[in-house]
């Protein structure tokens, strides 16, 4: 029993850090240039892999963050009319805020945010002011952007992202701990 004790004691310390983890900023920007896809970690687990959406597109990384290059767009790297970014993670998170550079009040963009069983969030259009957008804590594992209209340009300079709340984890693994107990202490009484 004093061996269980000990098991519990060390599985609580050791699951605490995770799900104290806090929230995740994490800064797209870098000398990176074109490439078909960048990724970068939460830092609590999960990956985040981000995709240039369009026709010959690829995701281009300066200083300023992410945008996107293709062939029809004569060399304009950020994000523009008919081009936008997929951001993939490798598990569900709670989605915070997202930050544009060179966002101005003339451009609009949508986001659409994975809602399960592949379907999408009706899109959120934006005129303007709405930078940083709040995503107001929803839980999912992919969300792209999109630039709506012929004057848009903008590049996404930053994400904030923070762990999927688990509620009651701890209590389950030591009513399963309990239960594993019980079990054992049956088989020796019998
Ligand atoms: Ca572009
Ligand atoms: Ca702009």
């Amino acid at each position: 029993m004093r061996s269980l004790i000990a098991a519990v004691a060390l599985l609580a310390s050791t699951s605490l850090p995770a799900l104290a983890a806090t929230t995740s900023g994490i800064d797209l920007g870098g000398q990176g240039g074109d490439a078909e896809s960048y990724s970068f970690d939460t830092g609590f687990g999960p990956k985040v892999t981000i995709r240039a959406l369009g026709w010959w597109t690829e995701v281009s990384q300066n200083a300023a963050g992410l945008g996107v290059d293709s062939w029809y767009d004569l060399g304009n790297d950020q994000i523009n009319a008919l081009e936008g970014l997929s951001f993939s993670f490798s598990e569900k998170v709670r989605l915070n805020s997202v930050t544009f550079s060179g966002f101005d009040r003339w451009d609009t963009y949508g986001i659409y945010v994975s809602v399960g069983d592949g379907r999408l969030s009706d899109d959120i259009i934006t005129l303007g002011s709405d930078n940083p957008f709040s995503f107001g804590g929803v839980v999912s594992d992919y969300f792209k952007v999109a630039a709506l209209g012929p004057l848009d340009s903008f590049r996404v300079a930053s994400l904030e992202v923070a762990p999927v709340p688990l509620p009651g984890a701890g209590l389950l693994l030591l009513g399963g701990l309990g239960g594993f107990a019980v079990l054992r202490r049956r088989k020796r009484s019998a």
